[in-house]
């Protein structure tokens, strides 16, 4: 396959781009065609790497209204209300959730995505599904899981038993969420723990760190240190670290030397940060989004993930990645025309750098040829008017075909 006339991540000067055997195997200004070799007409429009979802929760999604509507838009009544809904979890049920929220995905251009699964439940049923959609979807979607325990571990019984039994049954990362568990003790006892298990079974780390507008939760500076004192760094990621916005600047100041030191993944939900976020407040109210413009200044890796579709926690969603970039810059105070240029890399480049997959990801020679075609010859012209994907490439593929919308006006 030849795909002419791109411009790879926006550069100025467009590319041809060859594909053989579903890898890459040259880029450059002009490639002559070979005999029967398919061609896809570029029209000097923008050629990204797939867009990742670094952050998602496959097990709940599509649930939103069942067996209730989260009406208060709180962490606590999401918590509340899937802690009903996971009571009638079949694999069946999660899996058809699942594999509609990966297609709806897919169709938007995503072909990686990261989702924790709920490992307090007994039965471990939402992840005996998600390891068998994990395989059934692996030729379009490459699909990472997280033992995630929505209840805290140490304030759940059994709760270090599940994780271990999660790790044993082949997630690929190990989760946690210091700030819900029963007191301060009990989340610096289970991010050490989670540490030992991801050492001990050699998994990534993804921890919810302080998704709270408490200023005085401080899980971030464990989380860092552990990181930085194993030697695990960039192996470990803090998602969300809402807290972040609420804490002053002089303890900021110190917490960005570690963690700059510590070398760790940061991943904002922007959607769901704002929506969730600011609910105790009255006015002026906190955006509760991490300090993303200021991680990015100090080279911190940072990335965006949806977080949740249509689930107890939040009532939207669509698997469109753009809408994550519009809001994260918006909110983030991330708008200057070069920072906007710039933003995809929340979803592609700096997302696979927190899944790990940089071996095999982005458009470059030797690599499986993944790639999108965006309807629109730049970036900011393809976030400002949502462009469509109108080719998903996956290993020389054409995974999704889109046709642009084509709007008459009559005068
Ligand atoms: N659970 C949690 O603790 N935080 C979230 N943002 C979601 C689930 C979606
Ligand atoms: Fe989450």
């Amino acid at each position: 396959m030849l795909i002419k006339n791109v411009h790879i991540e926006s550069q100025d000067v467009p590319q041809d781009v060859r594909i053989i055997n579903g890898k890459f195997t040259e880029i450059k200004n002009e490639i002559e065609k070979h005999d029967n070799e398919e061609v896809i007409d570029g029209n000097g429009k923008l050629l990204l790497p797939p867009f990742v979802d670094s952050h998602v929760h496959l097990d709940a999604t599509r649930t939103a209204g069942d067996p209730e509507w989260n009406e208060t838009g709180t962490l606590f009544d999401g918590i509340r209300i899937w802690g009903e809904r996971i009571k009638t979890l079949t694999k069946e049920d999660v899996k058809s959730r699942a594999k509609a929220t990966l297609r709806e995905q897919v169709a938007n251009g995503l072909q990686v995505v990261r989702s924790h699964v709920d490992v307090t439940d007994p039965n471990l049923t939402a992840l005996e599904a998600l390891l068998e959609v994990k395989e059934e979807v692996k030729d379009q979607v490459e699909l990472q899981l997280v033992a995630f325990p929505q209840a805290g571990i140490l304030s759940t019984p059994n709760g270090k038993d599940l994780m271990e039994q999660a790790a044993k049954m082949g997630v690929d990362v190990i989760g946690g969420l210091p700030h819900y568990e029963f007191t301060r003790d009990y989340g610096v006892e289970s991010l050490k723990f989670i540490v030992n298990l991801a050492e001990k079974y050699d998994k990534l780390i993804d921890v919810h760190c302080d998704e709270i507008d408490d200023p005085n939760s401080r899980n971030l500076e464990v989380l860092a240190t552990l990181a930085y004192e194993t030697g695990l760094g960039n192996k470990v990621t803090a998602s969300h670290t809402t807290a972040m916005s609420s804490y002053n600047d002089a303890y900021t100041y110190k917490l960005f030397r570690l963690l700059e030191m510590a070398n760790l993944n940061f991943v904002a939900n922007p959607e769901v940060n704002l929506h969730l976020g600011g609910r105790f407040d009255t006015y002026p109210k906190r955006r509760s989004m991490t300090r993303i413009k200021e991680l990015s200044e100090a080279g911190i890796n940072v990335s965006f993930g949806e977080d949740d579709i249509k689930d107890p926690w939040y009532p939207m969603g669509n698997g469109n990645m753009l809408d994550q970039v519009q809001v994260g810059i918006l909110a983030g105070g991330l708008m200057g025309y070069s920072q906007i240029q710039g933003a995809y890399k929340f979803v592609t480049n700096n997302a696979a750098k927190t899944l790990h997959i940089q071996d095999h990801y982005g458009i470059e020679v030797g690599k499986p040829a993944n790639c999108i075609l965006l309807n629109q010859t730049n970036f900011y012209d393809a976030l400002n008017e949502h462009a469509e994907v109108l080719y998903s490439i996956r290993k020389g593929k054409e995974l999704v075909e889109t046709q642009p919308k084509s709007v008459k006006l009559n005068y």
